[in-house]
């Protein structure tokens, strides 16, 4: 076990996938003896489980196995919105915290099973909260400080959460977002099943308090003891559950059990970013997403390493801050996403440049694709071209990275997400879900089962099925187009589903459908995502108003294409906002009534050359009126 952090090379690699894929029960045997079990399984897969018999729990694995050989290492770096805001909890320390956290909420009647909305801005006490649902065997459910009270009380109502843990307020920048009143609204839109509501003072700001209900955290975590016994989980527990999109309106709460997903983000984190003892991680995501639970709070502690979290954004107060950051904090790994390089990049290169950036090893990508462009930026101007780029393909229900360029694993080729981790086996189907072999695009699928995998859908296993198993029968369907080049690398194009993917966060069409028929004036709608300089994707919406006429009214349009703004922004939040609005008299369908979306785009786009055969359409009149009346 000693040499796994090694940096690997091409041979060990190959060696590994082999072995992985030739014998995977005995390859994921000896593999999660990176855990630490209370009682150790006696075999690997099971069906969709992993690891039935043994027991574990991941705060044990984060905290308590780490005392004894890392006990005064730094475990936490937090760096506040403010330059002096800096925090740097020991292992020993976190393990205080999580243990007070912990205690506190099983005084508020909290156990196994129950779920714990966590709604926190990128401070320490997000990780801390979910590391003391673990120990206790709660399944905390961590919802983006940017969803709408309307989305939060939605995800509430599913998750059938009893307690949650907010704070007064969030910062981005100079803005303050009111995530306490947000929560009480959500709660009192649908969040019957909440009891207790603990506030994190972030601000100070006074927050509205519900006696009975809400409480100040910090007293009661004053009070609470340091010591925490920690619950036995099987490995098939359930962790967590966390909400993403798809192609319904209706959020899915993807579900990760303990063993298999933590052997996962360890396994992956210590491979993918070639993991070493005196590392600074900084990973910029929110917790909010499935890459904040994997890779800033779960693989990097399970690993031992020392995690840095920031509270503020990339280029406030000054172009700078990041490189700031990194330089003072000595980073040696930076993971983030492409959407924040190519803001960075705008701000020029002699930014980063006045930076000692020489404690940079290794950086990643993850959430969208990257270009030649980006990636070169962040290989040479960064990087100084000696840090390996690792962009790093997977998704919430993967639990962590599926296919990387792998340090040491051979060469990287700008923006492709190349090879598979040893023990993932990609295929490409092609329209006929035959296999494509050899060069060629294709949708992607996995073609095996990998400790990671989410087990299901919370409270809706029928549409796990329907979503991941059944499209394309034998194989986990991910919603990714993909192409194989001659090499055999593979180079993720996009989603093949009605998923947009605005700054790498899934937003599902149906979602801003759904937001836009709540408001009774449209009678239909079609959202879909356009490149964006910045975003990488961008939202245009359609939508058809009751009134037919409104279309040709142009007030009347305008307060209708601000209504639909609105609307997104309520049902949604504004992170999803879309970019523009087109009030149109109707929407291009097939004869069985399907909307054609790749007609929308292409008008969106101002690509009207070749639509294709039209004559399919219920209307085919209707496509030039459109092209007219939006491109003029
Ligand atoms: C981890 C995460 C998943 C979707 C995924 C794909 C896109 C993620 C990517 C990438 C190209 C990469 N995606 N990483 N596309 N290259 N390196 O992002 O999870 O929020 O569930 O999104 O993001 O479309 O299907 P999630």
């Amino acid at each position: 076990m000693s040499d796994m952090n090694a940096l690997l090379d091409p041979a060990r690699f190959a060696d590994l996938t082999t072995r992985a894929a030739r014998d995977p029960e005995t390859f994921w045997s000896d593999e999660a003896r990176r855990l630490e079990w209370i009682a150790p399984p006696s075999h690997a897969r099971n069906g969709r489980g992993w690891f039935s018999d043994g027991l574990l729990n991941a705060s044990a694995n984060c905290l308590d196995r780490h005392l004894a050989t890392r006990g005064d290492k730094v475990a936490l770096i937090f760096q506040g919105e403010d330059e002096d805001t800096v925090l740097r909890l020991t292992y020993r320390d976190l393990h205080a915290q999580v243990c007070r956290m912990a205690n506190v909420l099983r005084d508020h009647g909290v156990g196994k099973g129950d779920r714990v909305a966590i709604h926190l801005p990128s401070v320490p006490e997000g990780v801390i909260a979910m590391l003391a649902c673990a120990r206790i065997g709660a399944m905390h459910v961590v919802l983006f400080g940017g969803f709408s009270a309307e989305a939060l009380a939605d995800r509430l109502a599913d998750s059938g959460a009893r307690l949650v843990i907010t704070a007064d307020m969030g910062r981005r920048g100079a803005k303050q977002i009111p995530l306490k009143a947000t929560m009480d609204r959500a709660i009192a839109l649908r969040g019957e099943s909440v009891e207790t509501v603990l506030v994190v003072a972030v601000t100070g700001e006074d927050a509205p308090m519900t006696p009975g209900r809400d409480h100040a955290l910090t007293p009661l975590l004053e009070v609470a003891s340091a010591a925490c016994t920690l619950e036995p989980m099987s490995a098939d527990d359930n962790l967590f559950l966390l909400y993403t999109s798809g192609s319904t309106g209706k959020p899915k709460g993807m579900v990760h059990a303990t063993g298999g997903y933590l052997l996962w983000a360890a396994y992956t984190h210590a491979l993918a970013f070639d993991h070493r003892e005196d590392d600074v991680f900084w990973c910029t995501a929110d917790i909010g997403w499935i890459t904040g639970h994997s890779y800033l709070t779960y693989g990097p502690l399970a690993n031992g390493g020392t995690i840095l979290i920031f509270e503020g954004m990339p280029s406030h107060p000054h172009p700078g801050r990041w490189w700031d950051v990194a330089q003072k904090h000595r980073v040696t790994t930076l993971y983030t996403s492409p959407t924040a390089i190519r803001a960075l990049m705008r701000e020029g290169d002699d930014v980063p440049a006045r930076h000692d950036l020489s404690a940079l090893r290794v950086l990643g990508t993850v959430g969208e694709p990257i270009s030649a462009e980006a990636w070169t930026w962040f290989s040479t101007v960064i990087g100084k071209g000696r840090c390996p780029v690792v962009d790093t393909w997977w998704q919430t229900e993967t639990g962590g990275i599926m296919i990387a360029p792998i340090p040491g694993s051979g060469t990287a080729k700008p923006g492709a997400a190349m090879r598979p981790l040893p023990g993932v086996q990609p295929i490409l189907l092609d329209e006929r879900a035959q296999p494509i072999t050899g060069a060629g695009e294709g949708v992607l699928c996995i073609t095996n089962a990998w400790p990671g995998q989410a087990r299901t859908i919370w409270r809706d296993d029928a549409l796990f099925c329907t979503t991941y198993l059944d499209p394309y029968p034998g194989y986990y369907f991910t919603g990714d187009g993909a192409r194989r080049d001659e090499d055999g690398d593979l180079w993720i194009t996009g989603r093949v589903d009605d998923v947009i993917n605005v700054s790498g966060h899934r937003i599902g069409s149906a979602e801003i459908e759904d937001a836009l028929a709540a408001e009774h004036v449209f009678a239909e709608s079609a959202a879909i995502g356009i490149p964006h300089d910045l975003k990488g994707q961008g939202i245009v919406v359609y939508v058809v108003p009751r009134e037919t006429a409104a279309a040709d009214d142009a007030e009347r349009a305008e307060a209708l294409a601000k209504q639909a703004i609105a609307a997104v922004g309520k049902r949604v939040g504004r992170y999803a906002a879309p970019e523009q609005v087109f009030v149109v008299p109707d929407l291009p369908k097939t004869r069985s009534g399907k909307i054609v979306r790749r007609l929308l785009r292409k008008i969106a786009c101002n690509e009207t050359e070749g639509l294709g055969d039209l004559s399919t359409l219920a209307d085919p009149e209707l496509v030039p009126a459109l092209i007219a009346k939006i491109l003029g």
